[in-house]
């Protein structure tokens, strides 16, 4: 039996954004449907986009560069409520090393401060590997010069990673894991040094449900996204997923930050560049969201647009409010769906009728000011729609 939100997530597709929550005739139990004249755009006619102002435009939904530097920026415009973010489109930070060993004889060394270290081929976790559900993963540099295109959500097949880590012993005094993945790159990079290892303690593994992936969206992992095993940590910024796993390390109080914890000391919000590990705060992503799309309508004769975005991270189910300057004050999102998934994202819309037609910045906040979002307090996630006719 499909549950209520199957029902009212299902059938959506671009134009019927309209009625989430709000029930397409037929869709929904009849208790569950509100009143037909709630929704602000029924009967009317979608014209088209609005575009984002003042943003970077670089080409997206296409690998761009080698290694290191190579990128793919999702295109979120074509983001739909109930779906996730296709392979081939989902967003690359660093493309697949041209010296990355072959991926059916893989193995990774579990070992460090243990009683005796093994070695798990990836057959191993191939037979473990299980649904694990949908979560986003956002880098932490994800800005406007991507478009804000760093971000997508799959839906993610793989291991726990505390019951590999159940397979050793530890001895005392190892209070931290380190997980690293393939880094070696034949060709240097100015903006990105290699290394991709992190040091979690057992608990915030726990705490995350991180996993070992081997499957986005059922199918295997591209190369660029990890080919054939790389880790997922729920809620935390795509910086601490290493790619290409290839060791499991228990370790000490003293280890040191890895270099890729150092090259993302500030942007996961750390005060300074802490020198051993241990003094890292967790790199969670606070809760935020974002317009994807501005849609220009045609109702009753009228325009009327519609800003269509998603929420993510931290604490979920959050009131949303929105601004539109310079035309007021924050309001109260007018829809708001639930998260899709583990830590999958939430989407929102809400109508807009601009008064004076000029780029009109689109900033999201929290109405709880007691829950983290500093992103959102900075203005990281302000998008500008030009708005040319009203
Ligand atoms: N081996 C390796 N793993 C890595 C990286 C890397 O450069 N090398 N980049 C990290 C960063 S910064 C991010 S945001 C995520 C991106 O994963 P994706 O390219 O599959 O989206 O991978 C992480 N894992
Ligand atoms: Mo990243």
């Amino acid at each position: 039996m499909p549950t209520r939100r199957d029902l009212l997530l299902a059938p959506l597709g671009i134009g019927a954004l309209s009625t989430l929550g709000c029930g397409q005739a037929g869709r929904l139990p009849p208790e569950t449907q509100p009143a037909a004249n709630s929704d602000p755009f029924a009967g009317g006619e979608r014209l088209g986009l609005v575009p984002f102002v003042g943003e970077e435009r670089p080409p997206l939904d296409m690998p761009l560069g080698a290694e290191l530097d190579g990128r793919l920026y999702t295109d979120l415009t074509l983001l739909e409520p109930g779906a996730t973010v296709r392979n081939d489109r989902f967003y690359i930070r660093t493309r697949t090393p041209s010296t990355l060993p072959h991926g059916d004889d893989w193995k990774i060394r579990l070992g460090g401060q243990v009683k005796r270290p093994l070695e798990i081929p990836i057959a191993e976790l191939r037979a473990a590997e299980r649904s694990l559900g949908r979560h986003v993963m956002e880098c932490a540099g994800n800005t406007a010069g991507g478009r804000f295109g760093m971000l997508g959500m799959a839906e993610w097949t793989g291991v726990p990673l505390l019951e590999i880590l159940e397979r050793v012993k530890p001895r005392p005094g190892a209070t931290q894991v380190l997980v690293a993945g393939f880094d070696r790159h034949s060709q240097a990079s100015r903006r990105s040094m290699p290394g991709a290892s992190w040091v979690f303690t057992p608990e915030q593994l726990r705490e995350a449900g991180a996993f070992l992936a081997t499957r986005m969206n059922g199918e295997p992992l591209l190369p660029d996204h990890g080919y054939p095993v790389r880790l997922v940590v729920p809620g935390w910024y795509g910086c601490v997923s290493a790619k290409w796993v290839d060791e499991i390390r228990w370790t000490g109080d003293a280890e040191p930050a890895t270099s890729q914890m150092r090259e993302f000391a500030s942007r996961t919000h750390q005060s300074g560049t802490p020198v051993l590990a241990r003094d890292f705060l967790p790199a969670r992503i606070d809760r935020a969201a974002m317009p994807v799309r501005v849609e220009k309508w045609r109702v009753d004769g009228q325009l009327l647009y519609r800003i269509v975005g998603i929420a993510w991270g931290g604490q979920r189910e959050t009131d949303l409010e929105i601004r539109f300057t310079p035309d007021g004050a924050y309001e109260r999102v007018a829809t708001v769906a639930p998260s899709e998934g583990g830590t999958g994202w939430a989407w929102w819309s809400h109508p807009f009728r601009p008064k004076v037609a000029a780029d009109h910045a689109l900033q999201l906040r929290v109405a709880n000011s007691r829950v983290p979002t500093r992103r959102l307090d900075r203005g990281f996630y302000v998008r500008y729609a030009r708005i040319e006719e009203i």
